[in-house]
């Protein structure tokens, strides 16, 4: 399904957002409304790495003719998704692991992000969508001067969101 339209970032998807199963997609979410705030649109798919690997490995194989430039893969427990997309595409896969019962997300944890050499995924922290969503727009900022300007408009905002919190604090000594 289409994502990022009606939240500031309407056009072509430039992100692909894979979801193992519609269960993460409160985690997944996320990475889609913060492309959105820096104006990139992108696309929430749910497939399985073992439940429809057939469609994982043609949509690995299809995305950059599709115009993906980087690829967001959420999977929990027995997370091979993000690896098996990465076996059959060049383009930068980041990995997020979906918490879970074990040990918080642990089990997704190890199983996105011990890849073998060879077939690289960038995995981010347990639950970190927000995080893969700005580093696929880091990615993509390297050819990309308007949404380089907008990372940036974006993270002094958040420093300024946390030096307002701060200014109500009792002040440091010199
Ligand atoms: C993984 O199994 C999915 O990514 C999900 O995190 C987990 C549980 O899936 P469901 O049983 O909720 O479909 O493949």
């Amino acid at each position: 399904m289409p994502a990022g339209d009606g939240m500031g970032a309407a056009g072509r998807p430039r992100v692909g957002i894979v979801c193992g199963s519609r269960s993460d997609f409160p985690v997944m979410e996320k990475a889609v409304a913060l492309l959105a705030e820096l104006g990139v649109a992108s696309e929430l798919r749910v497939m399985s790495a073992h439940r429809t690997p057939e469609l994982v490995t043609r949509y690995a194989e299809t995305a950059a003719q599709r115009g993906m430039e980087v690829l967001i893969a959420g999977a929990g427990g027995a997370a091979h998704l993000a690896g098996v997309l990465a076996s059959k595409t060049l383009l930068p896969i980041i990995g997020v692991p979906i918490p879970t019962q074990v040990g918080g997300g642990l089990d997704s944890l190890l199983s996105t992000v011990q890849m073998p050499r060879g077939v690289p995924v960038a995995t981010v922290a347990i639950g970190g969508a927000e995080n893969a969503a700005l580093l696929a727009a880091q990615i993509m900022a390297l050819h990309d001067d308007g949404l380089r300007e907008r990372l940036a408009a974006w993270r002094r905002r958040m420093t300024e969101a946390i030096l307002a919190d701060e200014s109500n604090a009792e002040p440091l000594p010199d």
